[in-house]
């Protein structure tokens, strides 16, 4: 990725100004710590991002024989909230999916709804940073299709995911921008290999954002809202391993 980092593509993007360019950028952007600035939630460039890969391909597919026998889970594998244990003990018959903020009209959906809208089916690999990777198969409506539904409104830059769990004490709860959202293979999906998303894999509903890293997926979605900023939303970095492990916002693979 490295590489890529171009003198005008940061010109271009505003990342930096003619000054830094003088003391030669290369440099600079092999720091560590400039590298931490350009990434890290809401001082990360957007248009530095987008200059460095092309954020709309898509990512690898799979064939059927290609998945993994054994799927395991990772951070949360049930939220075993008095809330939640409610919901899961009638199959999540009355649970609604809430999509609000920056929308034109807040949408509250039944999972019933939800399996009613056209649906993508996708076999991805999932990586994670804890150095596992797995290939499954991912059933669900784009993200795009819902909140082109609600109205999504121009001034909306990123998308927060809140869920159901508390992960080590705190709400756990991610975010994308609305250049991932759209992305084609971005899904909230609702079934995983063939069979109703369980518990574990974040029953009734969880993201599928293909293109980034396993903690970006948000599990066990309860509300979408649409935002214009990061900030004041958990501690501003856009996620709860964000906010607590210092992982980077933007998880692009
Ligand atoms: N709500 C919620 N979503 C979450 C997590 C979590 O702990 N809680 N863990 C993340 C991490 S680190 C990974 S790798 C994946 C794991 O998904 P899986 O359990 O389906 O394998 O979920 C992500 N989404
Ligand atoms: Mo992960």
């Amino acid at each position: 990725m490295k590489r890529l980092i171009t003198r005008r593509a940061l010109v271009a993007t505003g990342a930096i100004g003619a000054g830094a360019l003088l003391s030669g950028c290369d440099r600079i952007a092999e720091n560590p710590g400039f590298r931490k600035i350009l990434f890290s939630g809401e001082k990360m460039n957007m248009g530095l991002q987008r200059a460095l890969s092309n954020r709309h391909s898509l990512a690898t597919e799979f064939r059927p024989d290609q998945m993994s026998p054994v799927f395991r889970t990772n951070g949360t594998n049930n939220p075993n909230t008095p809330d939640y244990n409610a919901m899961a003990a009638e199959r999540f018959a009355g649970w609604r999916l809430q999509v609000g903020g920056l929308v034109a009209t807040p949408l509250s959906l039944s999972l019933a709804q939800i399996r009613a809208i056209s649906a993508r089916t996708q076999i991805t690999r999932h990586d994670c940073v804890e150095g596992w990777s797995a290939i499954g198969k991912w059933h669900g409506p784009m993200l795009g299709t819902i909140l082109k539904a609600a109205g999504i409104r121009r001034d909306a830059r990123y998308l927060v995911f809140t869920c159901a769990d508390l992960y080590r004490g705190h709400n756990y709860y991610e975010s994308i921008d609305v250049v991932d959202a759209f992305h084609p293979q971005t899904i909230l999906a609702w079934a995983m290999n063939d069979a109703v998303l369980d518990i574990g894999h974040g029953a009734p509903l969880r993201l599928r954002v293909e293109r980034q890293l396993g903690y970006k997926h948000a599990k066990y979605v309860m509300r979408i809202d649409a935002v214009a900023s990061l900030a004041g939303i958990g501690l501003g970095k856009g996620g709860y391993w964000e906010d607590h492990v210092d992982y980077d916002w933007y998880a692009g693979i």
